[in-house]
């Protein structure tokens, strides 16, 4: 895949994210997120690439736009398998909260997890912090790990968790080892990024966030040499059918009230985004740790993005200014 193509994937994210961001507030997230993938396919298609969605917006028959199995792309270029979410955090742009991201992750056909529309359980954590840490341990060992490799007290940790009535249990097992926590309503895939970059001050993410954005995570990870350990949730047998269906390794065993129809195997951040050929875009819409959200101007936008690319392990943050009198797009 040709490095350049990383930068050809911001002009997606940031055409997604301005779009949708005229929404910011509104009230209408089903709007705001038609917005974000009418704008991301249109974009898409620009691109010299021969690509197949492979984590979008839906079902052919659910999702009238990048929907899994979409081609993208003009034809012409590598084969590569994407995955997207034009508006992750619908709400939150519905609602003018935090945490709004416009993304997208692609690699060589086979190399992003098909990840089903499912829950799974997260620990993510920066470079610092990688290969020390392991979801099959508990919370405080986690901790204790993290608080090791980062050279602080557990006590001044902070740990990124979604506020869910399915994470009441883990937020009261970091509370009782002690760590500081934020709780967001929405938004694990900032969140998991946030661990990579010192300057938010999110140490590690944990917590049960839906599967697909899982996987845009590790992409972006990988960059950076973080890394995302995962575990499908099964709430109902259909979830781990399709799982299985996958070729995911799945347990069929009550793993709590919250997940009774069972769980997958670990997964670990090269089982979800696979080798070395990872590119990953993310354009703000909203603010959040990582990046901040769009801002109108009186001659267009500005918008803030990150653009990594596994290979070289690069990590670009771009500032556009756009101008729409100039710009086709708008
Ligand atoms: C999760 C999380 C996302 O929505 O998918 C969440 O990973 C949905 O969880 O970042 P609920 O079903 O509990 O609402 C996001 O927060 C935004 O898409």
């Amino acid at each position: 895949m040709d490095r350049n193509l990383a930068l050809e994937f911001v002009r997606v994210t940031e055409a997604a994210a301005i779009s949708s961001s005229r929404l910011v507030g509104r009230g209408d997230s089903k709007e705001a997120d038609k917005a974000a993938t009418e704008f991301m396919r249109k974009t898409l298609n620009q691109v010299n690439v021969d690509g197949t969605i492979v984590i979008g917006e839906g079902e052919r028959d659910e999702a009238p736009m990048l929907y899994i199995g979409e081609k993208v792309g003009t034809g012409n270029g590598p084969k590569i398998d994407i995955a997207v979410d034009p508006l992750e955090c619908t709400d939150a742009t519905a609602k003018g909260r935090d945490n709004a991201l416009s993304v997208l992750a692609c690699g060589p056909s086979g190399s992003l997890l098909h990840a089903p529309d499912c829950y799974m359980d997260k620990l993510a954590v920066g470079a610092e912090c990688a290969g020390k840490v392991n979801l099959d341990w508990s919370v405080k060992e986690n901790l204790e790990a993290i608080s090791q490799a980062l050279e602080k007290e557990v006590d001044d940790l902070t740990v990124m968790v979604m506020e869910r009535d399915r994470n009441n249990d883990l937020i009261k097992e970091v509370r009782t080892a002690g760590a500081r926590i934020v709780l967001i309503l929405d938004g694990d895939v900032t969140g998991a990024i946030a661990t990579a970059l010192p300057h938010t001050g999110i140490d590690v993410l944990m917590g049960v966030g839906a599967a697909p954005e899982g996987v845009l995570a590790a992409a972006a990870l990988k960059a950076f040499g973080g890394e995302i350990q995962g575990r499908l949730v099964f709430r109902k047998e259909e979830e781990l059918s399709r799982a299985r269906g996958m070729g995911v390794d799945v347990i069929e065993e009550k793993l709590n009230n919250w997940f009774p129809a069972g769980y997958s195997r670990k997964l670990e951040t090269n089982d979800l985004a696979k080798g070395d050929n990872i590119m990953f875009a993310a354009t703000g819409v909203t603010n959040g740790p990582t990046l901040k959200g769009v801002r109108f101007t009186s001659r267009g936008a500005i918008t803030h993005s990150l653009v990594t690319r596994s290979k070289s392990g690069s990590v670009r943050e771009i500032r556009t200014d756009h101008r729409f009198e100039t710009d086709p797009i708008y």
